[in-house]
């Protein structure tokens, strides 16, 4: 009785611009980048925790999705050499890495027991690696781990092996899905504001670019992620044009599963930057990202970039999913200086955090199909 007292005096308490917001929320309708921009700046955290709580409960119930799945980072070298990027190296340096495709059944060979469902692969823009390398890694993966979900590749990647092949973005991405492609991963967003990519990722693809290589893989079949690098030099504004983009893209094809807000971790890059937001602002980004993003069905608490305690939190301002069990396979975060060096939960670890923060742990198919 006294929880539903506080919420009908935070509610009798708020502003006009507030009020609007609810109405919108409860009819399921888009808020404005106004008010996306008024509930970041001006709404209490507890405001924007009550609305994000609201929606994900309408949608989910009590159920925190996670997955069972490990990475593949094929290599860190890297062309573009983004500022804010603390895990490429140059050939030759001691920490550099290049995967082959013996390599990387060895590792998923040992990896047997786990029933992985899916396998992220990413890396960096290796100058001598071609689609074809990427081509016969999916179809020895094929032949090996007949039915497991092959996430690969960010918007960025794509367009590289289009430019260096010579090829359209259409022909790349028609050719991994014959050899096996089935998602992109959701990376390589960063900021959607050409502006501020030029300062901390300057050779990067551009923002239409990224938008257009998503559009043109969902519209060939393939689903993929989103994400949004924050807290660095963007603005307030730049986010929630940025999630705008995102939303725009999602009317259009329908093709994201889910958004990641990735908060920018300061150590081993040349951006200078030496201060990370503080927690309050990145669970309330969680909770603007479930607000703003109406139509795309699931956020994700990246618990190697934010820790599991933090991932645990966010459950309760709007992120519905905690991602999977990793098995100590990505670097990108622990180089970035994450919590988690060693980021790995057993399946038990990770249903123990979900219950324990009052929720019911689900485990779900790369495109969040459950798993019973
Ligand atoms: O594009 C790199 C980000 C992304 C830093 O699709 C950084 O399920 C913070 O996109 N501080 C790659 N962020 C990782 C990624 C991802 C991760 C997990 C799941 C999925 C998915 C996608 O990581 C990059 C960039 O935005 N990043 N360096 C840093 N210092």
């Amino acid at each position: 009785m006294f929880i539903f007292a506080v919420m009908d005096k935070m509610l009798s308490n708020i502003s006009a611009i507030e009020k609007i917001i609810v109405e919108k929320v409860k009819a399921n309708q888009p808020i404005t980048i106004a008010e996306g921009i008024y509930l970041a700046k001006f709404s209490k955290l507890s405001f924007c925790a009550y609305l994000a709580d609201y929606i994900r409960r309408q949608k989910y119930g009590n159920k925190v999705f996670y997955n069972k799945n490990t990475h593949i980072e094929i290599t860190n070298r890297c062309v573009n050499k983004c500022k804010f990027c603390s895990f490429y190296r140059e050939k030759g340096m001691p920490d550099c890495w290049d995967l082959e495709t013996e390599d990387v059944i060895h590792i998923l060979n040992s990896k047997k027991d786990e029933k992985l469902t899916e396998i992220h692969i990413t890396g960096g823009l290796h100058p001598e690696k071609s689609t074809q390398f990427y081509c016969e890694l999916f179809s020895a993966i094929r032949k090996n781990f007949e039915g497991i979900h092959i996430k690969a590749f960010t918007a960025v990647e794509i367009e590289y092996f289009a430019k260096k092949d010579k090829k359209t973005t259409e022909e790349i991405l028609k050719t991994l899905k014959q050899h096996g492609l089935n998602s992109l991963a959701g990376g390589g967003a960063e900021i959607l504001d050409d502006k501020i990519r030029r300062k901390i990722c300057p050779e990067k693809t551009n923002s239409a670019t990224w938008l257009k290589v998503h559009k043109l893989a969902h519209q060939a079949g393939l689903s993929s992620n989103c994400t949004m690098l924050y807290g660095h030099i963007e603005t307030i504004e730049d986010r929630i044009v940025h999630l705008e983009k995102l939303r725009k893209l999602q009317d259009e094809t329908g093709g994201f599963n889910c958004f990641i807000p990735l908060k920018y971790k300061s150590w081993g890059n040349s951006l200078n930057i030496s201060t990370e937001i503080d927690l309050q602002q990145e669970l309330k980004t969680y909770a603007i990202s479930r607000i703003f993003l109406h139509n795309i069905a699931h956020i994700k608490a990246y618990w190697p970039m934010t820790g599991k305690e933090n991932a645990a939190l966010a459950m309760s301002f709007g992120a519905d999913d905690i991602d999977g069990t990793i098995s100590d396979s990505t670097k990108i975060y622990s180089m970035a200086g994450s919590i988690e060096q060693k980021p790995e939960m057993s399946e038990n670890e990770i249903c123990e955090l979900i219950k324990n923060n009052g929720f019911v742990a689900v485990e779900r198919d790369s495109e969040y199909i459950e798993i019973n």
